[in-house]
């Protein structure tokens, strides 16, 4: 099966419709090289040195850099946009002039139907391999599938570098009448199974049960090969994003393994570098949902013409 990047996004009616279709769209060198090398060095001298703590996406918790044998994080960084420390505000800054430059924020209007609200950022060095899942379970808008994340290679990725993954048309395996009712129902099984364990650990702050974990990995794997979606890892070069819906089943290749499925074992991990930022938007007429539950007020913020939604600091 081959996939395509979707239609040019000056067509904003057809990359809508692909979009809602297929649940993914890409675009091309959207990201001015020079905001994406500015993103590279200040990651160079201003965090990859420091033995500071930062968020980080896996734990949600403050940790210091864990390097690989090759001298890559492996803990990707959650929120950079929120980092407050004075001496991290070259990173930063720089971060912040990827998610507010022009042709990403046309380009999130155009999805969107609406201005673009950040809520959510990532940093990753190089790729551990994501498993497969679904964002709208961590957090969606309040109508939940309008967020939509958008995963920006600051570097030409490797082939082996843990490729970031969608499976086209995933997006709508839990829809009425999309895909057999057999699928759907395994879907919402899924999504019902998949929240329950997220909120636990989460909001309830009950600690993972092995037994629920692999319930939830189970109906995964069977949600996959019953509906047939397929995973789709494209190159992505230096200022490429790739736009992903809420509800699209997502992930990133075992680092050294290109054909493998998300979470499979492969070779070679933390051997390449797969620098990237990841940004997450909500349209502004929407409020914010973590775990499906309104759990925080928007707290807008507009800095260099873009919204960003900061939960406790507010930018200068
Ligand atoms: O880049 C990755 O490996 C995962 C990113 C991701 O899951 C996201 O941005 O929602
Ligand atoms: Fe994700």
């Amino acid at each position: 099966m081959t996939f395509s990047d979707g239609p040019l996004l000056e067509d904003a009616k057809a990359a809508r419709h692909f979009f809602r279709e297929k649940g993914y769209l890409i675009a091309r060198n959207l990201i001015p090289a020079t905001a994406c090398k500015g993103v590279l060095s200040a990651f160079q001298t201003n965090i990859k040195p420091s033995d500071a703590l930062f968020m980080r996406q896996t734990t949600t918790r403050a940790e210091k850099h864990n390097l690989s044998a090759h001298g890559l994080m492996t803990n990707p960084m959650l929120d950079v946009h929120e980092i407050t420390e004075p001496e991290h505000q070259l990173f930063r800054d720089a971060a912040l002039d990827v998610f507010t430059s022009s042709g990403l924020n046309k380009a999130l209007s155009a999805l969107l139907d609406d201005e673009p609200v950040m809520v959510q950022s990532m940093y990753f060095e190089s790729s551990r391999g994501t498993d497969a899942h679904v964002d709208s379970h961590f957090i969606d808008a309040t109508e939940p599938g309008r967020l939509i994340g958008a995963w920006i290679a600051v570097q030409d990725i490797d082939e082996l570098g843990g490729r970031f993954c969608v499976y086209p048309e995933s997006n709508r395996l839990a829809e009425d009448g999309v895909f057999d009712a057999e699928v759907t129902q395994v879907a919402q099984e899924y999504e019902r199974q998949s929240l329950s364990v997220i909120r636990g650990y989460q909001l309830e702050k009950k600690s993972f049960s092995l037994k629920e974990v692999t319930k939830t990995r189970r109906l995964l794997m069977q949600l996959i090969k019953q509906s047939g979606v397929r995973v789709f890892a494209p190159p992505m070069n230096e200022g490429d994003v790739l736009f992903f819906s809420s509800q699209t089943l997502h992930g990133s290749l075992k680092p050294g393994a290109p054909t493998l499925e998300p979470g499979e074992l492969g070779q070679g991990q933390g051997q390449y570098s797969r620098n990237s930022l990841t940004c997450h938007w909500v349209p502004k007429q929407q409020g914010l949902m973590r775990y499906r539950k309104v759990v925080e007020p928007m707290n807008l913020n507009y800095h260099n013409q873009t919204w960003i939604h900061q939960p406790q600091t507010s930018l200068t």
